[in-house]
């Protein structure tokens, strides 16, 4: 067996960046008009008013005050609500990997190694923008990498359970480099017309190399164990699919897009998250003692601040879980390889961390790493 380390990664963050402020004013003007032309039948009480979203109630309930998506004007279109993604041709790059391929070049420069070196690369994201051909093939013929390559979908988790996939076939060697990608989108998928989620989501690419250790070149991380976990939940869905022409659902549907019961997920995922990785650093031989940083998933500050306190036992330090959610929003499955790429330079030789996303599913992956 060999030994599975992290020796680069990327982050491709979209120019375009929307305030809390912006995203209330068009939300807002968006319920005003609605309300307007549903009078009637809001007057007759067959049709709830929409209330207004306002910028104190996102930031006290989540910690975010911006995102960066793909394109802001379409999404701040009162009369329109979802960005623009311009259709490509089936010749052009697709969206995911064009920005999926910018964040691999980040990591592979990191890694200071060139893509074909790369045998395995795969595209882990909360949504996959076609069935298929995967992206994570169009993604290896792009940057021209060899071996295989193929998607999986375990929504927020995808990164972990992605490095999870990668690790182990770098420990039997049946492949040898690996590339995690993970471009989310989820301005396509995000429901911008309800207020109890429209600030949620942002949009961004990270990508992770993963190599045997004894080929890093340059400063990495050993990756120590992982951990994945699964435990069937409605709680948080998205009915769209490949069925939905054949069930007569064609129509502008609710259910088609992101939909959570946030009250909920917050209640169970906390236990089942903190419980999981104090068993994983249990049987890891490690304590909260020997742990310099949690790189988080990032939903939601007050759920990290949770967490942090329970795995650590006491009041995390500053810097030492750090969240990124404020700048970005929550990114799914990035949100922790995030927190990871820009906040781990300073970790010494035999520092440890964890980092650990949970989101749909539900879904819970955990990685140890021990800087080399
Ligand atoms: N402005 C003003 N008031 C509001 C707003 C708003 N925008 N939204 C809701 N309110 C009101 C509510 O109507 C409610 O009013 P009332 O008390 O009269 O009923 C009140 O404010 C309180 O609302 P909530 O109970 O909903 O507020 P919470 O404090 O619970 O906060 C959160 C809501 C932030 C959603 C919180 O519950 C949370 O963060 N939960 C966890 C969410 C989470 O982690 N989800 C993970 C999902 S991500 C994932 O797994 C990936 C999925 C795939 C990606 C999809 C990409 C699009």
């Amino acid at each position: 067996m060999y030994r599975a380390a992290i020796t680069g990664t990327g982050v491709f963050t979209p120019s375009e960046v929307i305030t809390n402020a912006e995203l209330v004013t068009a939300f807002n003007a968006y319920a005003d008009k609605y309300n307007a032309a549903h009078a009637g039948q809001i007057a007759a009480g067959d049709l709830p008013a929409k209330a207004h979203s306002s910028v104190d109630f996102i930031v006290a309930a989540s910690g975010i005050e911006q995102r960066h998506v793909i394109d802001k004007t379409g999404v701040l279109d009162p009369d329109r609500m979802y960005p623009h993604l311009r259709a490509r041709t089936d010749e052009e790059p697709s969206l995911m990997a064009e920005i999926g391929v910018d964040a691999i070049n980040t990591a592979l420069a990191q890694a200071g190694i060139s893509a074909d070196q790369v045998d395995l690369v795969i595209c882990a994201a909360s949504n996959i923008e076609r069935a298929y051909p995967a992206v994570a093939v169009e993604i290896q013929q792009l940057i021209g990498a060899g071996g295989f390559a193929f998607d999986m979908n375990v929504a927020c988790s995808s990164a972990t359970f992605g490095i999870q996939t990668a690790a182990d076939m770098i420990r039997t060697g049946s492949v040898r480099t690996a590339v995690v990608v993970n471009p989310e989108i989820t301005s396509a998928h995000l429901e911008w017309r309800d207020r109890d989620c429209h600030f949620i989501f942002g949009d961004v690419a990270t990508a992770t190399v993963l190599q045997r250790s004894e080929d890093a070149k340059g400063e990495h991380f050993i990756i120590r164990s992982t951990r994945c976990a699964t435990v069937f939940s409605n709680n948080i869905r998205n009915n769209a699919g490949f069925m939905r022409m054949a069930r007569d659902q064609m129509e502008d549907r609710r259910d088609m897009q992101f939909i959570q019961n946030g009250r909920k997920v917050f209640k169970e995922v906390l236990p089942l998250v903190s419980q999981h990785m104090a068993d994983h650093m249990a049987d890891e031989g490690i304590t909260a003692d020997d742990l310099k940083r949690l790189w988080l998933h990032q939903a939601n500050k007050a759920m990290n601040d949770y967490i942090g306190k329970k795995v650590l036992g006491r009041e995390p330090a500053p810097g030492e879980q750090p969240n990124i959610l404020q700048d970005y929003a929550n990114t799914s499955s990035a949100g922790s390889i995030i927190a990871f790429a820009q906040n781990s330079d300073d970790l010494k030789p035999g520092d440890l961390g964890i980092i650990c996303s949970f989101g749909a599913g539900y879904s819970v992956g955990s990685v140890v790493v021990e800087k080399a």
